[in-house]
């Protein structure tokens, strides 16, 4: 039975798909549209997990959420991108693992939010830029010292990381004055497994 993403367009789902496309694993894509205003999932995604968000990944009785729970269980599963053997590497694994949804996306929601607050927002999405800032500075240093997240090989830390940096384009100004970052997202977009998994994810503003 192939594996089954429920998938919200123009999401961080997509890296989900961009990882199955990496392992070679059959998958079947379930479609979600957001509410063009609200921008929230459709109230069928809580029909399948009750947070109603997106990736949900389906194998066979198995329903998983949250990206980096559902990276673990593909790399476990394949035996795939899991960490380099050296301590450090995987030190360095488990932290860009964790640390894309539990540091640094929270910051770039925030801005999100601040600016679609009206008048008081731009102030606000100043303030939050150096919190931003923190991260995208932190990220820059480490790319530049080693071509993946966690070292030498791609890994599923590299899918993990994926989203923050293309949000962080779009919303934080991370670009040319942060080179290694802009290179590490040039060398993912230019893989196989990532143009394959845009083909099919549709609609998707960040690549
Ligand atoms: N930490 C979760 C985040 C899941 C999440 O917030 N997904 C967003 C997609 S960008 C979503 O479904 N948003 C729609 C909504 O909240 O209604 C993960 O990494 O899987």
């Amino acid at each position: 039975m192939p594996l089954i993403v429920h998938h919200l367009n123009n999401s961080r789902s997509q890296r989900l798909l961009w990882l199955l496309e990496e392992l070679e694993l059959p998958y079947e894509i379930r479609f979600y549209e957001r509410n063009k205003s609200t921008m929230l999932a459709p109230p069928e995604l809580k029909a399948v997990h009750p947070l109603g968000k997106s990736p949900v990944l389906e194998d066979g009785a198995l329903k998983l959420v949250e990206t980096g729970a559902i990276c673990e269980y593909l790399v476990e599963k394949t035996g795939k991108l899991g960490p380099p053997d050296s301590g450090e590497g995987l030190r360095r694994y488990r932290q860009f693992l964790h640390y894309a949804e539990g540091s640094v996306m929270p910051t770039l929601l925030l801005m999100l939010a601040m600016g679609k607050v009206p008048l008081l927002g731009k102030i606000a999405v100043k303030k939050v830029q150096p919190m931003v800032d923190v991260h995208l500075d932190y990220i820059e240093q480490e790319l530049a010292s080693r071509p993946w997240f966690a070292g030498q090989q791609m890994s599923a830390a590299d899918v993990m990381m994926s989203f923050p940096l293309e949000a962080a384009v779009s919303r934080a100004g991370l670009g040319p004055s942060r080179p290694a970052s802009m290179a590490w997202l040039k060398k993912i977009h230019a893989r196989p497994a990532y143009q394959a998994a845009l083909k099919k994810g549709g609609e998707y503003d960040y690549a």
